[in-house]
């Protein structure tokens, strides 16, 4: 079974941006993909299983950023 789960990120700005939000939330347990669109700030990810919030909102913290809404 695949999740989907779409979250809000701000504070990014560019590629570089982009690509620190995808690797810490690619690291997160149970994550199969990402995907970051940086012109709305939208994080996509996919996992086998449901990934706890608080899991996303520390990962993307970890990256530097902060998650604006679920
Ligand atoms: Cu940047």
């Amino acid at each position: 079974m695949s999740v989907t789960s779409e979250y809000l990120v701000s504070g990014m700005h560019c590629h570089h941006c982009a690509t620190s939000v995808t690797e810490e939330v690619s690291a997160v347990r149970g994550v199969t993909d990402v995907k970051v669109d940086l012109d709305s700030g939208q994080l996509i990810v996919i996992s086998d299983s449901e990934i706890p919030f608080e899991s996303i909102e520390a990962a993307v913290d970890e990256a530097g950023y902060r998650v604006a809404s679920a």
